[in-house]
C-alpha cells in the first residue's frame, strides 16, 4: 500500500488531497512539523534534507510533491486529473502545474521563514515585504486566466492540486488581494471540495 510521510500544514497536504480525489487506499506516517521528527536519522534516510512529503510504494521512495503527483497519476491513477499530451489543455496543464513550485512557492517559503521559522530578532521586514509583493504579483496572471473557467484548465486537474493548494496557502498568508476576484472564487471552490477538506484538516 502507498505510504505517505506527512506533517500538518505542509505540502504533504497536496498528496493526501490527490489520494483522496483518486480514492486510492493509503497509510500515513504522521510526524510533527518539527526538527525532532523531520531531521531525525529515520526521516533523513527517506529524504536527505529531512523534508516532506515523501511517498513510499513498495520498493520505491520518492520525494518532491510535483514528482509524487506525477508518479501517482502514472502508476496508480483511476482515471483523469491529467489531460492527454495531444489535448488542447495539455500545455496549460503543464504550465500551471510547474508554476507552483517554480514561481509561487519561493516567495511563500521566504514569507514563512521571516514570519514563523526564524527567531524574531533574525526576521527581516524588507525581505518579507519584497517576498509578499512578489507573491501577490505572481498570482495576477492566474487570476486573469481564471476569468472564464472554474479550474485552471476548465475541468479539475492535478494542476489544481499543486497550484490550488499554493493559492489556499497564499490566501492564508494574506497575499491574495480582494481585487483578484477570480482567484478568490477559485480558492472558495477548492475549499469546498471534500477531498481538500480531508487533506487540510488532517493533523
Ligand atoms: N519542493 C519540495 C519542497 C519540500 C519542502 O520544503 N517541504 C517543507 C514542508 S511544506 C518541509 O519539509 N520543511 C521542513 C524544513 O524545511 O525543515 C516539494 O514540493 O516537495
Amino acid at each position: 500500500m502507498l505510504k505517505l510521510h506527512f506533517a500538518p500544514n505542509s505540502r504533504a497536504g497536496r498528496i493526501v488531497w490527490l489520494l483522496e480525489e483518486l480514492e486510492l487506499p493509503y497509510e500515513i506516517n504522521k510526524m510533527a512539523f518539527h526538527p525532532k521528527d523531520l531531521k531525525s536519522d529515520e526521516h533523513r534516510a527517506r529524504h536527505p534534507l529531512g523534508r516532506i512529503p515523501v511517498l513510499e510504494d513498495g520498493d520505491v521512495t520518492i520525494w518532491e510533491s510535483g514528482a509524487i503527483v506525477e508518479y501517482v497519476l502514472e502508476r496508480h491513477k483511476k482515471g483523469g486529473l491529467k489531460p492527454a499530451a495531444d489535448a488542447d489543455t495539455f500545455p496549460k496543464y503543464l504550465q500551471w502545474f510547474h508554476y507552483c513550485e517554480g514561481m509561487v512557492m519561493p516567495p511563500v517559503n521566504t514569507i514563512v521563514v521571516h514570519t514563523m521559522l526564524l527567531p524574531p530578532e533574525r526576521r527581516d521586514e524588507t525581505v518579507l515585504a519584497q517576498a509578499k509583493k512578489l507573491l501577490t504579483r505572481a498570482w495576477a496572471p492566474v487570476d486573469e486566466d481564471l476569468a472564464d473557467k472554474d479550474y485552471l484548465i476548465g475541468d479539475f486537474s492535478a494542476a489544481d492540486i499543486m497550484l490550488g493548494h499554493a493559492a489556499f496557502m497564499s490566501n492564508r498568508l494574506g497575499c491574495v488581494p480582494d481585487e483578484m476576484a477570480n482567484l478568490k472564487a477559485y480558492i472558495g471552490r477548492i475549499e469546498a471540495r471534500p477531498a481538500f477538506q480531508t487533506a487540510i484538516t488532517m493533523q
